[in-house]
């Protein structure tokens, strides 16, 4: 597979390279050893050798359709997810024996190249077994053959910014500790952080990027979250495995091959072998690092331990208002109460469960009270006609807007814009979950002979208008209009 950058790079490509770079604007920020980061094209670049090289891949590297990119923002789950997918492509190794488990001898971050810093410490070697390369570049700065044309595969990973932002925090403060330098103070790594001043950041727009790809290119561009793989690991894989063209067989399934995979990549595991204890990735050069840096949690919602409400909730802010109208929600968990987060930011529009956007995750909303709720949807824009506008949708009642619920894990969302076969999905939702009773066929125990499907589901955002939210515990079915962001 010699697709990928040759060293081409001429010396009068270097020099103009180089003139560039030098007319890139330079702040401080949240960053490794207290350099200045460098914006290049709309992000913040950790120094002028990350940039030259990214300009570099972008001049010099063709990408070919076998490559898979795994690309990350910092600290949102890079490890992991190169772990995972290294382990798929080479499984041929994985027999659970601890001779055939490749992170044994070496960090999951030296199985795979990195773009960008090819030609920093990593001469850009690639090992035609593996079609891996991992990137921190965001989705508008890859090189033009990765990001459209070559029909590579892409995998992108984010994560709650309150818990990636903790995570870098400590990252880069146990880096300074490592080199006897001061650490940035929590306070200002935050400020650097929601001002978009850290390695690659802002980093929403990153997420944003490889979002809104991923929606345009669905079949190229897998986009995964870490709390979601932590709730369920095993399903991740093997959507993973599928998506770069790596499916299990069912042999495999047989052999347990996902849940060896699962264990060998798990934080525990990788953490506890001798390389990521005592062991150093980039050895001798400026960028050399101990890899026990690279474990420390790996947990979710673990910025409960470090933020306060507060910083919470303003870091809330930022996401929702970045996010707004783009279909991805980003906050797991809401544990600050809404008066702190109305105080803050009068405007805001804000109520409706965040679980609702993630059954499978627990929610820890309080649930807030009507009078907050009221506050909150006296505030919001009315146009005749169509009632309210609520998170950029028109709804008709202000009741609508109201409800508040906590999903579970068992919990079957049908949801459907109006008009576009509600109650077809509702008839057939409703009888698979109810066959036992319907599947004869004769006309008693058909259960729309009494009752329209409509009737057969509870709608969330009709719950306390004029159906009352009872639930049947033996139908996990729940309706409704609302848009997903909401
Ligand atoms: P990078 O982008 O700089 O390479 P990255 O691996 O994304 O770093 O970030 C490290 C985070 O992933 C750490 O999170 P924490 O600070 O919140 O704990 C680290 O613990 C976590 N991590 C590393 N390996 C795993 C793993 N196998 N499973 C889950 N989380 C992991």
């Amino acid at each position: 597979m010699e697709s990928t950058m040759d060293s081409k790079r001429s010396q009068s490509s270097r020099g103009e390279e180089e003139e560039l770079i030098s007319t890139l604007h330079k702040r401080q920020g949240l960053n490794s050893f207290n350099l200045n980061l460098v914006k290049y094209q709309g992000f913040w670049y950790a120094d002028m050798s990350l940039v030259a090289t990214t300009i570099s891949a972008q001049r010099h590297f063709q990408a070919q359709r076998s490559d898979i990119f795994v690309c990350t923002a910092p600290k949102t789950g890079t490890t992991w997810l190169k772990a995972l997918a290294f382990a798929i492509v080479s499984r041929t190794a994985v027999d659970g024996d601890s001779t055939a488990d490749p992170f044994v001898s070496k960090s999951p971050h030296e199985c795979l190249p990195a773009l960008e810093y090819a030609e920093t410490f990593a001469p850009f070697h690639r090992d035609p077994r593996n079609p891996l390369i991992a990137t921190h570049v965001p989705f508008s700065s890859l090189p033009k053959s990765a990001s459209d044309s070559s029909g590579c595969k892409i995998v992108y990973i984010c994560r709650d910014p309150k818990d990636t932002f903790v995570s870098m925090y400590h990252f880069f403060a146990k880096l300074a500790a490592s080199r006897n330098m001061e650490p940035v103070p929590l306070n200002k790594a935050f400020e650097f952080f929601c001002e978009g001043a850290s390695s690659f950041g802002p980093y929403w727009d990153h997420v944003l990027g490889y979002w809104k790809a991923s929606l345009y290119q669905p079949d190229r561009i897998l986009f995964l979250k870490y709390e979601d793989m932590k709730e369920n690991t095993a399903f991740h894989v093997r959507k993973l495995a599928e998506f770069i063209g790596y499916g299990f067989t069912l042999e495999e399934e047989g052999n347990r091959v996902v849940e060896k995979i699962v264990r060998m990549c798990s934080f525990d595991h990788l953490s506890n072998l001798e390389v990521n204890k005592n062991g150093k990735i980039a050895e001798n050069t400026p960028w050399e690092m101990e890899n026990k840096l690279y474990f420390r949690k790996g947990t979710v919602n673990d910025w409960e331990n470090h933020l306060t409400p507060e910083m919470a909730a303003h870091m809330d802010l930022i996401t929702e208002k970045k996010l707004s109208g783009s279909g991805l929600n980003l906050i797991y968990a809401c544990v600050v109460d809404v008066q702190v987060r109305i105080k803050l930011c009068p405007s805001t529009k804000l109520i409706v469960p965040d679980s609702i956007c993630f059954p499978s995750m627990e929610s820890k909303r309080n649930q807030s009270a009507h009078g907050d709720e009221k506050e909150v949807t006296s505030t919001l824009p009315r146009r005749a006609g169509l009632n309210l506008f609520y998170q950029g949708f028109w709804y008709s009642d202000v009741s609508l807007v109201a409800t508040t619920i906590s999903a579970q894990r068992s919990d079957i969302f049908l949801c459907s814009f109006p008009k576009t076969s509600t109650t077809w999905l509702k008839a057939l939702a409703f009888s698979i979950v109810s066959r036992t009773t319907v599947i004869d066929c004769d006309s008693t125990a058909d259960p729309f002979a009494s009752m329209s499907p409509h009737e057969c589901l509870p709608a969330l955002e009709y719950s306390e208008t004029f159906t009352p939210f009872d639930r049947d515990p033996r139908s996990p079915l729940i309706a409704t209009h609302i848009p997903f962001s909401s």
